[in-house]
């Protein structure tokens, strides 16, 4: 890595000149001690304004960071292009450090906390020198609303703060809702490149040594060496996933990884929806899903995260935390996600995408490649180049960051501080083989255990393998702050406590939109389809639709979907519904499997939802 230099704090840093605005002693204290750790030249406090954006990202053109996009093709947009070892997470350098490690649990990264400090103190010591400390306050959900919560991330990275802008209600307002001494979550991040005096940056700084850290009982996060998504933009997976899941728990709420989408039938009786998919299963798309059965609606209140609280009559109440959309492009065109597209006509920051020959972009699969551009690592690129070596042009993993008030489905209810009522969960995977179409479960208990051993097979882009199963409980394996088994817990609990209070809980759903026929072929036409699913779901709750009882729960049967306006047999019904006893015996060991790694402090309950249908199988 990079040699940081540890000289003596220069001494007019300890004290921050704050804004009149800022009346928070404690958040002006801190801001001044990791001032004097970091030793950035300057402090800016953003004020979240339309001139402090356009300003920093006319800095970030100048330094190379950002090009500006042809105005009359993409509006007030930009793309950056990133440093090609700076891509995506890093989850092997993402860390939880609770006291006990126990608490971390099986599946997180765990390292004493006092021990992560002193490392930390080392590798911040200097770490912002010749750059400017950006003080970004944040709020995650509709600022004032009682399950929002607020952030504080200091950054010295300009294309933090923009992306912030976009993600988060960020800027002065905030301060008002702190006042001089509200509760913030401390966010403190640096791309861990100082600069010498005179030297030159590089238009994407960033670290070989990254540290992804969350200390969830004093509520902290700290990140260096990485400036891309979720390693960088601390308010999205560091505290809204991973901080807030263990507040959640602590508070008897829930921090998922789940979109959030509105339902109207053409009755105009209107349903919400949460729903969780581990990656690559296409999450966004499903948020801004247009149905393809007449009349029907479907909104967006967000496409990654929810909170979700009981409410003042006990049922569960969800907001979006975020702001913005921090979506992946590759694939997302005018048929997979028409409303995206519409999104992101302008105002946009692109990631890693292609610079086409007429100063807009393209990815691989949005429409027919252009004859010639330049690839995300800024070389040329035609299809031809594409071919012979195996380059895209955009990375698998390149991305937009885009106001969630610009897609033309948002919901009416998106911004509302008291949430939205859940009517319904939906758990989902990729999964070639064995899980049906849609699952009903029969009780809370048993819904919590199909989340809990849901799985996703991996696709050759992301691991090299394909169709290997990998579990994936709830799509939170890497976003849970706490011992997984206890988040099991978490969920019974409040269910079984909502229950008692005599409140209906949200059904739960298990979907697959992904089995295939015998030449590797969907069977399922999916996107706008989908909508004869929730159709079907929304029924169901309304005690209207009739099902089959089967080993895990509830399937329609052919007569129970609707079909209208499309041709799709009942013979290839039966493909995407049939329930093969040998792969479910198969699947149920690998739950065992699952189970075993998870065996201290796993629910009992869980353990006799298994047993119960080891038992129907045999039977
Ligand atoms: O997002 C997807 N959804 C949810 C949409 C609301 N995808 C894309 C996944 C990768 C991110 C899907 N892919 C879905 C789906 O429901 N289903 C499939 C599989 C599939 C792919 C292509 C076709 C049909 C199904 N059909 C044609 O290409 C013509
Ligand atoms: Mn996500």
């Amino acid at each position: 890595m990079n040699a940081v230099p540890k000289t003596p704090v220069p001494k007019q840093l300890s004290a921050v000149d704050a804004p009149d605005w800022v009346r928070h002693e404690r958040l002006k204290a801190w801001v001044a001690e990791v001032a004097a750790l970091a030793q950035p030249d300057r402090i800016e406090w953003c004020d979240g304004s339309q001139e402090e954006y356009d300003r920093l990202c006319e800095l970030m053109v100048q330094a190379g960071t950002l090009r500006r996009l042809n105005p009359a093709k993409r509006p007030n947009s930009y793309l950056a292009w990133s440093d090609p070892s700076d891509v995506a997470r890093v989850e092997d350098r993402t860390f939880i450090c609770s006291e006990r490690k126990e608490d971390a649990g099986p599946t997180n990264n765990w390292v004493d906390p006092a021990e992560m400090r002193s490392t930390l103190n080392g590798l911040f010591a200097g770490s912002m020198r010749g750059r400017t400390m950006y003080v970004i306050p944040f709020s995650m959900g509709p600022l004032g609303s009682p399950i929002a919560q607020i952030g504080v991330e200091l950054s010295d990275s300009p294309y933090v703060v923009a992306n912030m802008r976009i993600m988060t209600r960020m800027g002065r307002k905030v301060y008002d809702v702190l006042g001089a001494d509200g509760v913030f979550v401390p966010c403190v991040h640096t791309v861990g490149k100082p600069l010498a005096q005179g030297e030159a940056d590089v238009i994407w700084p960033c670290n070989d040594t990254k540290y992804i850290v969350h200390y969830p009982e004093t509520r902290e996060i700290w990140s260096f060496g990485s400036g891309y998504g979720g390693n960088a933009l601390l308010g999205k997976k560091c505290l809204a996933l991973r901080i807030a899941s263990k507040m959640g728990r602590d508070q008897g709420w829930l921090a998922e990884h789940m979109l959030i989408l509105g339902v109207t039938s053409p009755e105009g009786k209107k349903m919400h929806v949460g729903a969780a998919f581990p990656s690559a299963c296409g999450k966004t798309n499903f948020a801004m899903l247009i149905p393809s059965l007449p009349g029907w609606k479907v909104t967006t209140i967000g496409d990654d995260i929810a909170w979700i609280k009981p409410g003042p009559d006990g049922k569960l109440r969800a907001i979006n935390p975020e702001a913005g959309y921090f979506g992946v492009a590759p694939g997302t065109n005018e048929k997979t996600n028409f409303n995206c597209m519409a999104t992101l006509r302008e105002n946009v920051i692109f990631t890693n995408v292609a610079l086409t020959d007429d100063g807009d972009i393209w990815w691989e699969g949005m429409s027919e490649a252009p004859a010639h551009c330049i690839d995300w690592q800024g070389k040329d690129w035609t299809p031809e180049i594409g071919k012979t070596t195996g380059r895209k042009a955009a990375h698998p993993n390149a991305r937009f960051t885009v106001a969630a008030d610009q897609n033309p489905a948002i919901d009416a209810e998106w911004d509302n501080p008291a949430g939205v009522t859940i009517d319904a969960f939906v758990f989902g995977g990729r999964r070639s083989t064995t899980v049906p179409l849609v699952t009903e479960a029969r009780n809370w208990v048993e819904g919590v255990y199909m989340a809990a051993t849901m799985g996703s097979e991996t696709t050759a882009a992301a691991t090299g393998k394909q169709g290997v199963v990998r579990r994936d409980p709830f799509a939170m394996l890497p976003f849970c702050g706490y011992n997984m088994s206890d988040y099991f817990s978490h969920w019974l609990q409040l269910g079984a406590k909502l229950e008692a209070a005599g409140v209906r809980l949200p059904a739960i759903f298990c979907v697959n939109w992904f089995r295939t026929d015998e030449n590797g072929k969907f069977v399922w036409p999916g996107f706008g389809e989908n909508m004869r699913v929730l159709k079907w779901m929304l029924e169901r709750i309304d005690g209207k639709a009739q099902g089959v009882d089967h080993i895990f729960g509830v399937t329609p049967s052919y007569e129970d979907l609707s079909w209208e306006g499309l041709n799709f047999t009942r013979e290839q019904f039966d493909r995407i519904t049939a329930i093969d006893t040998q792969a479910w015996k198969e699947e149920l060991r690998l739950h065992d499997e699952l189970f075993d790694l998870l065996k201290q402090g796993l629910p009992n309950e869980l353990v006799e939802v298994k047993q119960r249908l080891s038992k129907r199988l045999q039977g």
